[in-house]
């Protein structure tokens, strides 16, 4: 078997580049160790930056996003029981995010693959990559047969567990970590959301997030020791926690949860996210605290800015654009973690934090909710800056 790009896993990373690749002409084989509804049921994700919006629309797939997903021109900080809002739209030239899950992001990416009948390959097992500095080719093991692709390039969208980051000599890569020392308790619930728009607190006992799926489907979290299971967070519990750390401003209505998760939080980039043959995409690459809802975005701009330059390259020959690729990823990952360790530094309880810097912590919310300049700062990064810094914005 040949093609162009064999792509290793089906996340959000692997899919937008393969219908990326599609629209350019490219051919690419995605291999995914899983099958179809494990990765269309993970929650994960729910706001979408204008990049993902835009790259949704240029390749006919909004559709659905356009008529379910909920428009956000504003966000909501809760410090000292108290809310502000921050308006997004005013503070960064009209533009807003998108409220809509990555489960139905990748349920319409997924349903075009199949109906575009891209070669997506579901229970491909103990994936390997060979020869990335040469011919490269993978091989994966499927109904007990080993099997084969060879490639021109790989593209590693296999996530921060996956087998593509550990193909780049440890010689050659650099990992810079942040590991927090507290993780987030997440549930789905189908019932209203507590506020039209989202709301991030900032409480004496931690973090709490109120988000949502719809209009009648609500996501929560709330931060939570590394050392605690989901066996300790009984749904009543749980209410009782978020509606405090809401505080008044939010109307909690409870309901039975029907997913609930903990998630660790850590900021993480490895470079270089290209060695030979070899490009990273995603998760697989870098990590970003979700609080700042960057995550799937990235794995989105790392696809859009890999796929321009795989088709400069098929069309003129010239691999500029493919050495320049990590460079320029970097580039807008470093911003992103950035504004996802400061997010997360600003809204959470850090166990060994002394008085001094919960002072500096609430000095810093309460000059947020002051100033334009710093709102407009917060918001532009929020809702997504361009691909590349300097370039007008999208
Ligand atoms: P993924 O991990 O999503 O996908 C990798 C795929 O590769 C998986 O399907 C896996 O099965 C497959 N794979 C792994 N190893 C393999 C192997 N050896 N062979 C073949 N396949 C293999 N991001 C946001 O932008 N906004 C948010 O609001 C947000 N909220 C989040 C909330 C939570 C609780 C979490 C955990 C994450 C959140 N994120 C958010 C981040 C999240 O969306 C990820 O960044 C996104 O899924 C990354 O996509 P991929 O890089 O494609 O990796
Ligand atoms: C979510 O809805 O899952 C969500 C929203 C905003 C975040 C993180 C997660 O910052």
């Amino acid at each position: 078997m040949r093609t162009q790009v064999a792509i290793i896993g089906a996340g959000p990373g692997g899919l937008f580049l393969a219908h990326l690749l599609r629209h350019a002409g490219i051919a690419a084989t995605v291999l995914e160790r899983r099958d179809r509804s494990y990765v269309e049921s993970r929650v994960r994700a729910g706001v979408l930056e204008q990049v993902t919006m835009d790259v949704l629309a240029e390749l006919a797939l909004d559709g659905r996003l356009r008529a379910q997903g909920l428009v956000h021109d504003g966000v909501n900080l809760v410090s000292g029981g108290k809310m502000f809002r921050i308006d997004l739209a005013a503070r960064s030239g009209g533009r807003h995010v998108v409220v809509y899950g990555q489960q139905e992001v990748m349920h319409d990416l997924f349903e075009a693959a199949a109906a575009e009948n891209m070669s997506v390959i579901f229970d491909a097992t103990d994936v390997a990559l060979h020869d990335v500095g040469g011919r490269p080719f993978v091989t994966w093991r499927k109904e007990g047969r080993e099997e084969r692709v060879d490639c021109d390039f790989i593209a590693g969208c296999d996530g921060f567990h996956g087998v593509s980051r550990n193909a780049i000599p440890e010689g050659v890569r650099k990992e810079f970590e942040r590991v927090y020392p507290f993780g987030w308790l997440g549930i789905l619930a189908d019932v209203p959301p507590a506020h039209r728009e989202l709301i991030y607190a900032n409480h004496d006992r931690g973090f709490a997030l109120a988000s949502m799926r719809s209009k009648s489907r609500s996501r929560y979290y709330v931060q939570c020791g590394l050392d605690e299971k989901v066996e300790d967070w009984p749904d009543e519990r749980f209410w009782d926690e978020v509606t405090l750390r809401l505080g008044p401003a939010a109307d909690v209505t409870r309901g039975p949860s029907f997913e609930k998760g903990i998630t660790p939080l850590r900021s993480f980039v490895a470079e270089p996210m290209r060695h030979g043959k070899l490009f990273l995409l995603g998760d697989a690459a870098h990590i970003v605290p979700p609080t700042g809802a960057k995550g799937l975005n990235l794995a989105v701009s790392d696809a859009v800015m890999l796929s321009e330059a795989l088709a400069d390259f098929y069309r003129t020959g010239n691999a500029g654009d493919l050495d320049g690729y990590s460079a320029r990823a970097l580039g807008r990952v470093w911003r992103a973690e950035r504004f996802s360790c400061w997010f997360t530094g600003l809204t959470h309880r850090f166990p060994q934090a002394d008085a001094f810097a919960r002072k500096i912590q609430v000095a810093e919310l309460a000059y947020l909710r002051q100033s334009e300049a710093l709102q407009a700062a917060f918001s532009e990064n929020y809702v997504g800056l361009p691909l590349d810094l300097g370039a007008p914005h999208g």
